[in-house]
């Protein structure tokens, strides 16, 4: 298993590396998708779900962490293309980083790769990874006042994953309020209530990827 670690990129501008990676990106026939949450949301548990459920698709993933590898040994433990990336201390990856990261990825063949940023509710939404999506999960636990707190991240994604539907029954989380401050901050993002425990709702977020996959394939994708 491949570990790397990178530090903040100095360049004069994010955007413009972003850019940069979405242009390679797309000659190279690979969607980038973004996952953004707090640590503990089910980022790594949702992937790994994913994987198992969409066998016919090449998934690699890149998991951006402070410390450890335990998230990249659990994917690859389901036979995906994994890489450890160590950030340094950095709260997120940005868009030099995420380059960095896809060099030294060892499968470039992938139909898709997921980059799971480092886990924080606040400064990954501050900078473009290059990626072509952004999903953002926010889990049961966590409390249906996100959006009112946290507004950067809703607003910066494509579609928003509200895991571990399994304990709604023991929180006071009210999806439809939840619902309604996200499509304020954001009225075209997609909400795709799941939980990877049980299974419920991942057709749906499933549908979706591959969707967007395929018109992305197509090139009628915006990005
Ligand atoms: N009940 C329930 N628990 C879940 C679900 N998804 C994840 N969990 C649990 O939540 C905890 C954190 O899950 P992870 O997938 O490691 O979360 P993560 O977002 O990848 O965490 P970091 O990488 O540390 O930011 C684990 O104990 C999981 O078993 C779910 O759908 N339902
Ligand atoms: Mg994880």
């Amino acid at each position: 298993m491949i570990t790397i670690t990178l530090n903040e990129t100095v360049t004069a501008s994010n955007d413009l590396d972003a850019e940069a990676l979405r242009a390679r990106m797309r000659e190279a026939g690979t969607l980038l998708v973004n996952l953004m949450s707090s640590p503990g949301s089910g980022k790594t548990t949702l992937l790994s779900r994913i994987i198992r459920e969409l066998p016919e698709l090449r998934i690699g993933v890149m998991e951006a962490d402070i410390e450890s590898d335990v998230d990249a040994r659990r994917i690859e433990a389901l036979g995906a293309a994994a890489i450890q990336v160590h950030t340094s201390g950095m709260c997120h990856m940005d868009a030099g980083m995420t380059a960095a990261a896809w060099e030294a990825m060892e499968a470039k063949d992938r139909d898709l790769i997921f980059l799971e940023n480092v886990g924080n509710l606040i400064c990954p939404a501050e900078y473009d990874t290059g990626a072509a999506k952004n999903i953002m999960l926010l889990s049961v636990p966590e409390g249906d006042d996100k959006p009112l707190k946290y507004p950067l991240m809703f607003q910066k994604s494509d579609a928003l994953v509200i895991t571990k539907t399994d304990a709604l029954p023991f929180f006071n989380f009210d999806l439809e309020a939840c619902a309604e401050r996200v499509h304020r901050l954001n009225p075209l993002i997609r909400i795709f209530p799941v939980s990877a425990k049980t299974g419920e709702g991942m057709e749906a977020l499933e549908q979706w990827i591959t969707g967007e996959l395929q018109a992305f394939k197509h090139n009628d994708i915006q990005i």
